[in-house]
């Protein structure tokens, strides 16, 4: 039997070098591709961004949108139709000027996000108030030139897995309400994943260029640097004008319509791997694994007990995977403890252990990722307990990662107080809404105002008092060092 030498990790509380040498390792990511800011998904990481996105697909269909698919060219005219939006993403775009050797007539865009590739469009196709609300969105990849220090997963030059909602409404208030009920979305898909968010919304010098306002979803790293993780924006009827998206109203008469747009990327990913990895590798939350549960067969005995073993391994996988579960049986030649450390690096939630006395007992071993607890479970009874142990371990991972969350949010009355102390988390103190104080905010405190709390992250604390630079009434704002 082989002893395997494994790699091993640096400890999680070296963040940044425990994430990248997770990537390779459990290989969700190869950072090897000669281009910086591209990336590789193999199959592993690929499966795993693909259950993620599936529960973004099924929140978003159930709520009436519908997936469709625009170019990534976006021609020169178009793109440059709207000031604020081209001076927000001019320094980041990719330009294709040339067919082979001969010149383009027109330069073309690789989208940065997908405004100017969908609104031409929507101007031919949304006719009258009964045509709306239109809700489409796209998973596609997105082209950004990042001077920031490029990031597998976080900051990227091309976003593999850019999900972005457009829609269309009759007027500013029903717009107003989808851009909160994306943000419920949101919270629901990062809920699925047992990731804490806090929402807020955006200062104006901190808003999506072109809209009306932004509503962020952030949460928190384990090296206490803020990662937005989800926007939504008001786009009120400022692209309606620029494109001519207009309708006929129930008075027939011809008025601009009001929009939004919404987008996540894989950032989600990397919000899922770093909030519950561990100093052994990867933990990941039951439905989105690749792999839910691992039997490792414990061979040392002659080779009838031997064979009863493995094919008490087959049959309990048959059932498991009958109940529908991602389920492997590794009957490598290799010593049990390589087999377990690999798996948990791999994240897998639940391994089984199946020896000779298991057998005898008619019982096996079911041990959890994230607690490492193990437990006997009579063989007859082991998909229920395996699919009540999913759901248990989804819960206590969301409530541990929560109350971790919670205890980085700190209230501070003065910036003084603040200074003193060297904020791992969130910072919330009170602010009067003027720029001049917001920006003399995040100069003195060196972190980036998050913004107005939406929601219950602005509950439990005092959410008005004086703004700590001029004493004015002020509301709380949130403040963080980020990515
Ligand atoms: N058109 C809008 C809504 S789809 C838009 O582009 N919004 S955005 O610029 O805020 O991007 C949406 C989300 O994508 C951000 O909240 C962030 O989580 C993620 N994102 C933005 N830039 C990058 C990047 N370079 N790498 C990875 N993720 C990114
Ligand atoms: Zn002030």
């Amino acid at each position: 039997m082989k002893n395997v030498q494994q790699p091993k990790l640096p400890p999680k509380s070296s963040f940044s070098e425990w994430y990248h040498e997770l990537l390779a390792a459990a290989e969700i990511m190869d950072i090897r591709y000669p281009v910086k800011g591209l990336y590789v998904w193999p199959p592993f990481g690929f499966a795993l961004r693909k259950n993620i996105y599936s529960i973004i697909r099924e929140l978003l269909d159930n709520d009436g949108h519908e997936e469709a698919l625009f170019p990534l060219l976006i021609p020169e005219n178009e793109f440059m139709k709207e000031a604020e939006h081209i001076k927000g993403f001019e320094d980041e775009v990719y330009w294709v000027t040339h067919g082979g050797v001969t010149p383009l007539e027109m330069k073309l865009a690789l989208r940065p996000t997908s405004e100017t590739a969908i609104y031409p469009m929507y101007k031919l196709w949304v006719r009258s108030h009964a045509d709306m609300p239109l809700k489409l969105y796209q998973i596609v990849n997105t082209f950004r030139y990042e001077t920031k220090h490029t990031r597998p997963l976080i900051r990227l030059r091309e976003i593999t897995s850019f999900k972005e909602a457009h829609t269309v409404h009759t007027d500013w208030d029903d717009a107003a309400k989808q851009v909160d009920r994306a943000i419920e979305l949101y919270q629901e898909f990062y809920r699925r994943i047992a990731v804490p968010t806090i929402v807020s919304k955006r200062p104006e010098w901190d808003k999506f260029p072109g809209a009306d306002y932004t509503l962020a979803v952030d949460t928190l790293m384990p090296d206490g640097r803020v990662l937005q993780i989800g926007t939504a924006h008001h786009l009120a009827d400022k692209f309606a004008k620029t494109f001519e998206i207009t309708y006929e109203d129930v008075d027939g008469e011809q008025v601009y319509a009001h929009q939004t747009c919404y987008g996540i990327s894989e950032r989600s990913v990397a919000a899922a791997i770093s909030v519950h990895g561990d100093d052994r590798g990867l933990v990941l939350p039951p439905e989105i694994a690749p792999v839910q549960v691992v039997i490792v067969p414990i061979i040392f005995g002659n080779r009838d007990s031997n064979e009863a073993v493995l094919s008490a391994c087959t049959s309990v996988r048959d059932v498991l995977t009958g109940h529908g579960l991602r389920v492997k049986v590794d009957d490598r030649d290799e010593h049990p403890g390589s087999k377990y450390y690999r798996w948990e690096l791999k994240g897998v939630p639940i391994r089984i252990e199946i020896g000779p006395r298991d057998i005898a007992g008619n019982s096996v071993v079911m041990v959890r990722r994230d607690t490492a607890v193990k437990q006997s479970v009579p063989i007859d009874r082991i998909a229920g307990e395996v699919l009540d142990c999913m759901d248990i371990m989804l819960a206590d991972m969301y409530t541990a990662a929560s109350q971790k969350f919670d205890s980085r949010i700190f209230d501070c009355e003065t910036l003084d107080e603040a200074l003193e102390l060297e904020v791992q988390g969130i910072l919330r103190v009170c602010w009067c809404q003027d720029p001049h104080c917001g920006h003399e905010i995040e100069e003195v405190t060196g972190l980036r105002m998050l913004g107005i709390p939406v929601g219950a992250a602005g509950s439990g604390v005092a959410t008005s008092g004086c703004c700590v630079v001029c004493g004015r009434d002020g509301v709380a704002t949130l403040m963080a060092r980020t990515y």
